[in-house]
């Protein structure tokens, strides 16, 4: 063996053993379990409500509607899933029960059910049709089950909270995997509650013993993730119009969040940078004005442009998307929403076709221990569990993108290895043009994901800079469409 080789051999060593000694930084913050990472990868999936409220018109029932008003003559829920998984979304959480207290399946517990009314003769149960048709197309399935109950006549007193639990437990036993359960922040006011017909309050942080309802739901399904406005696990975004605020923490502490401070839904919309629990953000909006289908609302569904300005605003800041598609009193998607998935499915899928930083030559002005395990081209590997990282007393960086031939670019998206915690406050973004650096985007959190829409340029080189973080930046992926 001559000397050179030799040589060569020995620095392979040492650098083999520099990349084994390089240990992965250490976790920033809270960070998500398991079933949060997998929500985090579902980004988006649908809202379907339905109940009596579609037949009556209604956005809220008074809990006194017939249940022989609830008659959907052409039902298809398999046309609901195949136009919501066609649409690119993940999942489908089901209003199985709503403010008005009408259930959706043949709850043994209340007369206020689809067993009493004319579709399939009282012998249906959509929530068992709904989950099994999620399953059969390969979608996750989730539900929303009110906590407040106009219709109960037990409603604020500790009997409904058995009555809710033993809904839950009769719902679960037919349902299989449920990925999310939605508690509806809505709670008390006026209501029919067994022919009463009055005001009732409770106090939703006590009366609802949501720890132990809770442990019920996860001994029965436990991977469940539930969201409300406080979490534990998801919370709310403080609004129901398409959109988290652009500074996105998935971060936040619970203690601070309760129904009535004022400020609440600044907060949500927000997270905080020291929050001490991983809730993340759920950006709930419907693609009509209405959460229910009502026919006068045809022409009043969200456009595809403006559907994909929600995506933007959403799962672009990283949140997930929870969009609202309700069927008509056929038991259809109406065509009008149709269309409109449609054309959003094209927009995304035109803006985001050709990953253009796959060909890119990545290099970064410093990485962890210089082993190639935290290299910079870990960015563009395609691969999720791999990531750029600098070393622990550098809390900044810069990555740059050299392409083989100019690009146009329109996006740039960012996401942040969150296993690790979440850790970049602030960024920029340059692209190379008349020879030189010019700041073309800048933005403060990145999480799961971020996506910068900036003035298409052409280029043959950009620059990430990471300006501010928590800790030392852990970058998994960058593309650039
Ligand atoms: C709100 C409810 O009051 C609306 O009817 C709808 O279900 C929405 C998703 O949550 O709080």
């Amino acid at each position: 063996m001559n000397r050179k080789i030799l040589t060569l051999l020995f620095a392979g060593l040492i650098s083999v053993s520099f990349a084994q000694k390089t240990l992965p930084p250490a976790p920033c913050g809270p960070v998500p379990t398991q079933d949060q990472l997998n929500w985090h990868e579902m980004e988006n999936y649908a809202f379907v409500h339905f109940t009596t409220n579609t037949f009556t018109d209604k956005e809220w029932g008074f809990g006194d509607e017939s249940t022989k008003v609830f008659n959907p003559t052409n039902l298809d829920v398999d046309q609901w899933v195949t136009a919501i998984k066609g649409s690119g979304l993940k999942g489908l959480v089901l209003t199985c029960k709503h403010h008005d207290g009408f259930c959706l399946w043949p709850s043994k517990y209340t007369e206020h059910s689809i067993k009493n009314s004319p579709y399939k003769n009282g012998t249906g149960n959509i929530v068992k049709e709904v989950a099994e048709a999620c399953k059969r197309q390969g979608i996750k399935f989730g539900i929303y089950l009110s906590p407040w109950d106009r219709n109960n006549p037990d409603y604020s007193t500790p009997a409904y909270i058995t009555y809710y639990r033993n809904q839950l437990e009769e719902l679960l036993s037919f349902t299989g995997p449920v990925f999310e359960m939605w508690f509806d922040g809505a709670n008390g006011g006026d209501g029919y509650y067994g022919g009463k017909k009055e005001v009732r309050h409770i106090d939703a942080s006590k009366y609802y013993d949501w720890p132990n309802t809770i442990a019920m739901v996860k001994s029965l399904v436990p991977h469940i993730l539930f969201f409300s406005d406080a979490g534990p696990n998801i919370r709310w975004c403080g609004n129901e119009s398409g959109y988290i605020n652009e500074t996105n923490w998935n971060t936040i502490s619970n203690d601070t969040i309760y129904a009535g401070k004022s400020g609440i839904s600044d907060l949500l919309n927000t997270g905080s940078a020291n929050g001490n629990k991983w809730i993340p953000a759920e950006v709930d909006v419907s693609i009509r004005p209405g959460w229910f289908y009502h026919a006068k609302e045809d022409t009043k569904v969200r456009t595809p442009e403006n559907l994909f300005n929600i995506y933007l605003s959403s799962v672009g800041r990283g949140s997930n998307l929870i969009l609202n598609i309700p069927p008509d009193r056929r038991g259809l998607i109406n065509e009008n929403d149709l269309a409109s998935l449609k054309g959003w499915k094209k927009l995304l899928d035109e803006a985001f076709k050709t990953d253009l930083a796959l060909n890119a030559k990545v290099t970064a002005d410093s990485f962890r221990g210089k082993s190639v395990k935290y290299a910079a081209a870990n960015v563009v590997d395609g691969k999720k569990d791999t990531y750029w990282a600098t070393d622990d007393n550098v809390k900044n960086g810069s990555l740059q993108l050299k392409f083989a031939k100019p690009i146009t670019m329109k996006y740039i998206v960012i996401q942040e290895y969150i296993k690790l915690g979440q850790r970049i406050k602030a960024f920029t973004v340059e692209a190379w043009k008349d020879n030189k650096w010019q700041q073309i985007a800048n933005g403060t959190t990145i999480g799961y994901k971020r996506i910068l829409k900036v003035d298409p340029i052409e280029t043959g080189m950009i620059k990430i800079n990471i300006t501010d973080s928590k800790a030392c930046p852990v970058i998994s992926t960058i593309n650039i469409f």
